[in-house]
């Protein structure tokens, strides 16, 4: 569980194969700059900082398809992403990948759950990210991450590590979706994920959707995954990111979903994803990932 002095292995995943536009590949570094590790030494927490995994030199793999757009690099990446993180996982660390855009939770979950047994997950996205090869209007694999951990897609995806599916839908739950293609909401339907969109949070207030998504997520599971997609967050707190979709979280909503994880004490690693640096130059959106981290890891007002 998140304890209080668990050490932290932060992972940076410099990727943006599994979009369309570049500019996540400098989400890492722009979350390091932005101090990282300087609020993980506030909290107290033993830091360790890997190098970042470096695409490059997967470049060479162009491996491509319409519906499966860089389909080679982005099973490349989320191969050495699934063996970096389940062995931070069998250290006893707290492992956080910064992203990189969203295909490389694909990676983080097949490793996890190697070493989870349940693992639950707690997806906080404007997107759902349940796309499949054949519902998908962009062939970007970051909009099919969700639904691959689900073995809803290509084998190439969904077969990570011979086990699929990894995850088991009755404790799977998005967050603050509020953009979903129609093919993906037929894909949440069928499979028997939970969703909490906008509305739901508009209407039930963040505090009890977070309560809910905590109690789905941790029935019966060692651990919840965090994926924390920063398009979350409203444009206007977060401009930095490649798909923006306007009435998203705000401030303080992000922060109370965060504070509220760390408090039940059951999450077990995440994923902070799709900061894309070269859309904000004020350079906020990395600020405000860092401080959500922050609140995630235990930071309080008082
Ligand atoms: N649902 C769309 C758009 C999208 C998904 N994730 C992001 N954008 N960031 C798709 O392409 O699958
Ligand atoms: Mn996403
Ligand atoms: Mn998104």
């Amino acid at each position: 569980m998140s304890k209080h002095r668990q050490p932290v292995t932060v992972l940076p995943v410099p990727f943006h194969h599994g979009a369309s536009r570049p500019g996540t590949d400098g989400g890492p570094q722009a979350v390091l700059q932005a101090g990282l590790l300087e609020k993980l030494k506030q909290l107290k927490r033993p830091a360790t900082i890997l190098p970042p995994l470096e695409w490059q030199k997967l470049s060479k793999d162009r491996r491509s398809m319409e519906r499966m757009r860089n389909w080679g690099r982005v099973q490349a990446m989320n191969e050495d992403v699934a063996e970096l993180v389940l062995s931070i996982a069998k250290s006893g660390a707290f492992p956080l990948t910064i992203g990189g855009d969203h295909s490389i939770s694909i990676g983080t979950i097949a490793g996890l759950t190697q070493h989870i047994q349940q693992l639950g997950v707690i997806w906080i996205d404007a997107h759902a990210d349940m796309n499949t090869p054949k519902t998908t209007p962009s062939g970007n694999l970051h909009g099919m991450a969700l639904a691959a951990s689900l073995g809803l897609g290509d084998a190439r995806f969904t077969n990570m590590y011979g086990v699929n599916p990894k995850l088991q839908s009755k404790r799977v739950v998005l967050v603050g979706s509020r953009e979903l293609d129609e093919g993906e909401k037929r894909n949440i339907y069928a499979s028997g994920i939970s969703c909490f969109t906008m509305h739901d949070i508009d209407r039930i207030g963040m505090a009890r959707v977070m309560e809910r998504a905590i109690a789905i997520a941790s029935y019966g599971s060692e651990g919840i995954h965090v994926s924390f997609d920063i398009d979350s967050v409203d444009p206007g707190e977060a401009p930095g990111t490649g798909t923006p979709v306007r009435g998203g979280l705000n401030y303080r909503e992000a922060h109370l979903a965060m504070e509220m994880l760390y408090d039940s004490g059951r999450v077990t690693s995440a994923d902070l994803v799709e900061v894309n640096p070269s859309l904000d130059p004020s350079g906020r959106t990395a600020r405000l990932a860092v401080e959500l981290i922050g609140s995630l890891l235990g930071e309080r007002i008082l």
